[in-house]
């Protein structure tokens, strides 16, 4: 365990974790209403993933996440209240309410989008990666996308450039084991998406995608490498959705008990909790009110969001275009 992590750097982890849970989970109640339009892909179980790696970055690092993009916006810094009124369509949205779940993003933050394409964040954080070497500016890019992703030419595409320019980029492949419907361990061609890195002349590493401080390890060597100088790597996260493809998904292709044990078993949050408060590093209580802070802040969030303006026809022109002096 990374016990190198100050108390303020772990219940700052912890906080980032159990905002996308209560986020996410708030989401799959309310999107049964039907008040949310549009298509919502939780994030919910992979919560490590995106607080493992964001750790280690600043406003000045650039992310390009995927169509499952809550968990990394919150993890870089998106407010909350923006990208709850954003899902919900409405003007005070960090996109004005013109993007919706799929496609929030916030430069300020360094964070490019999510994206309805699959595997087209990879390009993105390759330019982005590539801007920062040349402005010298020691920054990094990240690129998320899935297993389902990591089978795109996109991705060989910007993995290949990346390593080619020695680029500051980090590919992260979130293994959750399927594709929409598709399970990865028939889609894609090899055991480990991590063995793909040789055959781009970079670093490649499988971890537990359960385990934060298995991931902030991996992160913080690969993003070390990358401001060095040294070049991009590839980190591949085993982890799990604990809802479906996209709400509304039945699910007929996954056994039930699979999600119930990953939930009872592996939990991100659970694990973090256990550790920490064993080791002696924060105190169960300091972690309950954090807890309980975070389901102030989404009620809050949901409560604005429900009753914000939408955005009126006199918008519907404005932040289209980028327009250039
Ligand atoms: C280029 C492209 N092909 C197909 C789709 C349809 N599609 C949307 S999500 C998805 C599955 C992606 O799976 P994965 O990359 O493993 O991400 P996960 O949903 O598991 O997070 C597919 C095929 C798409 N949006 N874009
Ligand atoms: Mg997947």
């Amino acid at each position: 365990m990374s016990t190198h992590l100050s108390a303020d750097q772990l219940l700052h982890a912890y906080r980032v974790m159990r905002t996308i849970r209560a986020f996410e989970e708030r989401l799959h109640v309310e999107f049964a209403t039907g008040e949310i339009p549009g298509f919502v892909h939780l994030y919910a179980g992979e919560e490590a993933s995106a607080a493992g790696v964001m750790a280690h970055l600043t406003d000045e690092d650039c992310i390009a996440s995927t169509h499952r993009g809550h968990g990394h916006c919150i993890a870089k810094g998106v407010d909350v209240h923006g990208m709850m009124a954003e899902i919900y369509g409405k003007k005070t949205g960090v996109c004005q309410g013109k993007g919706g779940s799929m496609h929030i993003a916030d430069l300020e933050k360094g964070m490019l989008g999510a994206n309805g394409i699959v595997g087209a964040g990879a390009p993105l954080a390759a330019g982005a990666a590539l801007a920062a070497k040349l402005k010298g500016s020691r920054g990094v890019a990240v690129a998320f996308f899935g297993d389902g992703g990591s089978n795109e030419g996109a991705v060989f595409e910007a993995m290949n450039l990346a390593s080619v320019w020695n680029l500051p980029c980090i590919f992260v492949a979130e293994n959750n084991g399927y594709a929409e419907a598709t399970a990865s361990n028939w889609s894609v061609a090899c055991d480990h998406i991590a063995d793909r890195a040789a055959g781009f002349g970079m670093p490649g590493v499988t971890v537990d995608g359960f385990d934060f401080f298995a991931v902030h390890e991996a992160a913080g060597a690969a993003i070390e490498r990358a401001r060095a100088g040294e070049g991009p790597s590839l980190i591949e996260v085993k982890l799990t959705r604990y809802y479906g493809h996209f709400e509304g998904d039945a699910q007929t292709y996954r056994d039930p008990d699979e999600v119930k044990h990953y939930r009872e078993q592996r939990d991100c949050l659970m694990q973090f909790r256990e550790r920490t408060t064993r080791a002696g590093l924060l105190d169960a209580a300091q972690l309950d009110r954090i807890d309980s802070e975070v389901e102030a802040q989404i009620d809050d969030a949901v409560r604005c969001a429900k009753t914000d303006p939408k955005p009126q026809p006199a918008d519907l022109l404005t932040d289209v275009y980028v327009t250039y002096p």
